[in-house]
């Protein structure tokens, strides 16, 4: 399941570089989200795995991660992103899919899915 990421180097030396088309000029972000997706990072275990989740290309989805441990979240969709994760409640993380399709949400180091988004 998680081949792609965690078989090759490929992932984590991919740099955001395409999403500066989306420049966040609004001025409520907080609740603009079509999507939010409450992750929770605890004692090892991860909140949830394996969610089937429908979302919109073009629409912003928000992911909001309580954490006791630094991670990696990664978005397999197009554009990708990857964010990094530190110990705290209530990290945000923005971020939109221009391409329907299958889009997994993985959080590297605890090796696990979070969800697959079916975009359309
Ligand atoms: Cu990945």
């Amino acid at each position: 399941m998680l081949s792609c990421c965690l078989t090759t180097l490929g992932c984590a030396a991919r740099e955001h570089d395409n999403h500066s088309s989306a420049t966040t000029t609004t001025t409520a972000p907080e609740t603009d989200a079509a999507l939010v997706i409450d992750v929770r990072i605890a004692g090892g275990s991860v909140t949830p795995t394996d969610a089937r989740l429908d979302a919109q290309v073009n629409t912003p989805i928000d992911v909001v991660v309580d954490s006791d441990t630094h991670d990696e979240l990664h978005v397999h969709g197009t554009p990708e992103h990857t964010f990094a994760v530190v110990p705290g409640t209530g990290q945000r993380f923005r971020f939109t899919i221009d391409v329907p399709g299958r889009v997994e949400l993985e959080l590297h180091e605890a090796g696990r899915t979070v969800a697959t988004l079916l975009v359309r």
